[in-house]
């Protein structure tokens, strides 16, 4: 059977509607009964990926021609002869690669696993491969395997280690998935590439490296549910502790992995689960993408990804000198810094059982609730909805003790100053049972806050109104996702949003949305305050998932809160028309 995973169209659907089932399935069937060795798993919350092949020593460039976007991905874009691109190998001389400072770059980092491409769909072993002559020791002028080094200085320095390998898709292979640009693809046997190289080659990933925290699989294809457990069932006979990424296909694995670059909306697993972001844009080397993510951008993501109970991997793309790129070095090693300081709140915990709040996020332990400082309200007082009582709050990073009272609202906790721009973390000592987390609760507004959010995943859908994540890239294979409120396209169609509004005051609206410019000028209304407030869509951007998607922050009213309380904000068209808009957020601004 072929699946052919390459054409756009399917990839849209795995990406939109195939996730959310795959997570549905698997919640179902795997997270039921998962791996005994989780734990480790769970407890990491930040790990190193490293993509590393081939691709870096194109670093991106073709003849002369920079492919801007995922490098990895040069040789399907560029449709370039396997024989040609293979010829990259004979230049590939990794004489700067030290294992050991990778080992320590990601320890720095704070990072508690590794995970490296062993192949990436372009089929290049970068480990010593009987199975195959297209490898590393055999092709380069390096003939060294930088794995052996590499996954003995991981271990040594206290972290898991583990392979990415591409299983079906292989465009060096005339059998493997994807090239048909060389290859004829009725005539592709894929069990035959299963069963001489693929699987081969994952036996020896399995046996010469020593103890594997995970293996990585991506992009399944060519293999129905039962013949991917008997591959699950190889795995498990050589390392029964080695820990399978739900990309193995067919709603298996041992954790879950979400959209390349994607934040879950909401998390529909109990089970170990993962996100995964590249450093800049790119996953290999690009000489060209400089787009890296600040310390501050990654302590932010780390915390958000942990408030939602899961790990971030994060990736970094080393050259083929092998050295990592100089900003990335230089970026993990601050945000290791704060993880030296503030890992407590973040290695261990589960989700925060308190939504996100204006201030920040929270993640948990027994007993124990942290507060994630992003934003200091003007007054100090930090309110935390839904507890009644606590022992004791405290700065993690300096514990000194912090004022607190009991609001009407929840605990109000005294924060005299930001101590750190990154994440100020308050630790609370719970008397409470850990709450359980409400997913219903109100969203808090406050005049405290130059602008409070309502997110379209806090929308409360009516009619034919649904809440997805919208995928687009800005250049090739570098996905963005975005939650969004769509298919709002009668006045029976609606968004109800609950807020908080914790004090008094003038607002101001603005609806930040993507709009087609074919869809533009259809008319909505949002009522709120027991008034109602009209408005006109603009012409901003067609939706195509591989075009930047535009969004526009249109100011729709200014209410008077004349008193503090709950309040419904409701979105909905005025007329039956085509979709009115796709809706991201809903900004309150208190006007001072
Ligand atoms: O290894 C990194 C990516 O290369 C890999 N996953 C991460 C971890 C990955 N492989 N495939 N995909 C991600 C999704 C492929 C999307 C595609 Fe396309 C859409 C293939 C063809 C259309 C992206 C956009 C690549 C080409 C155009």
């Amino acid at each position: 059977m072929k699946y052919l995973f390459i054409a756009c169209f399917l990839t849209l659907l795995f990406f939109n509607t195939v996730n959310a089932q795959e997570t549905e399935r698997w919640d179902k069937e795997v997270s039921a009964k998962p791996n005994s060795n989780q734990q480790w798993f769970k407890d990491a919350k930040f790990g190193m990926f490293i993509h590393w092949g081939l691709f870096a020593e194109a670093g991106g460039t073709w003849n002369g021609k920079n492919y801007y976007g995922i490098s990895e991905w040069m040789m399907n874009r560029g449709k370039i002869p396997a024989a040609d691109y293979a010829a990259l190998a004979k230049k590939f001389n990794p004489t700067q690669f030290s294992a050991k400072e990778w080992a320590q770059l990601a320890k720095d980092a704070g990072m508690k696993y590794m995970v490296i491409t062993a192949k990436h769909h372009e089929g290049f072993a970068m480990f010593d491969s009987k199975v195959s002559d297209f490898n590393i020791v055999k092709a380069t002028p390096y003939h060294q395997d930088p794995m052996k080094p590499l996954a003995q200085a991981v271990r040594n320095a206290g972290l898991k280690f583990g392979f990415y390998y591409s299983q079906f898709l292989d465009w060096h292979e005339p059998d493997g998935g994807g090239n048909k640009w060389d290859f004829n693809e009725t005539k592709k046997d894929y069990q035959a590439y299963y069963h001489t190289k693929s699987i081969p080659q994952i036996k020896e990933l399995l046996t010469n490296y020593g103890p594997l925290g995970l293996i990585w699989f991506d992009m399944p294809g060519g293999l129905s549910k039962d013949e991917t457990q008997s591959l699950i069932n190889d795995v498990r006979k050589i390392q029964p502790g080695c820990l399978i990424s739900s990309r193995v296909g067919n709603g298996l694995g041992d954790f879950k992995d979400y959209g390349d670059g994607e934040i879950p909306a909401t998390v529909s697993t109990t089970g170990a689960w993962e996100a995964l972001f590249t450093h800049n844009d790119s996953w290999g080397y690009s000489k060209f993408d400089y787009n890296f993510k600040t310390p501050k951008e990654i302590i932010r993501l780390l915390t958000t990804v942990s408030s939602k109970g899961g790990n971030l991997i994060l990736n970094v793309g080393p050259d083929s000198s092998g050295r990592m790129p100089a900003y990335s070095v230089k970026y993990l090693r601050q945000a290791g810094k704060w993880l030296k300081i503030n890992g407590e709140a973040i290695y261990g915990t589960t989700a925060g059982f308190i939504n996100p709040q204006p201030w920040g996020l929270t993640t948990a332990k027994p007993h124990k609730l942290y507060l994630h400082v992003f934003e200091r309200p003007k007054n100090g007082f930090i309110l935390v909805p839904g507890l009644q009582q606590i022992k004791k709050a405290y700065l993690l990073a300096n514990k000194q003790q912090l004022a607190f009272i009991k609001t009407t609202g929840g605990i109000s906790i005294k924060l005299p100053y930001l101590t750190d721009d990154y994440n100020t973390v308050i630790a609370l000592d719970l008397i409470d049972k850990p709450l359980t987390p409400d997913p219903n609760a109100p969203v808090t507004v406050s005049d405290q806050y130059t602008s409070n959010a309502l997110d379209a995943i806090n929308a409360h859908p009516f009619g034919k109104t649904k809440i997805k994540s919208i995928t687009y890239s800005h250049y090739f294979g570098d996905w963005k996702h975005v939650p969004c409120v769509i298919e709002m396209t009668t006045p029976q169609d609606s968004a109800v949003f609950h807020a908080n509004i914790t004090e008094p005051g003038d607002y101001k609206v603005t609806l930040e949305y993507a709009c087609a410019p074919a869809q533009a000028k259809q008319e909505g209304v949002m009522s709120l305050n027991e008034k109602e407030y009209q408005f006109e869509t603009l012409p901003i951007s067609d939706y195509e998932s591989h075009k930047p998607l535009l969004f526009i922050k249109q100011t729709i009213a200014i209410t008077t809160i004349k008193k503090a309380g709950l309040y419904q904000l409701n979105i909905r068209p005025l007329h039956s028309g085509t979709e009115l808009f796709k809706l991201k957020t809903i900004w309150l601004e208190p006007i001072n």
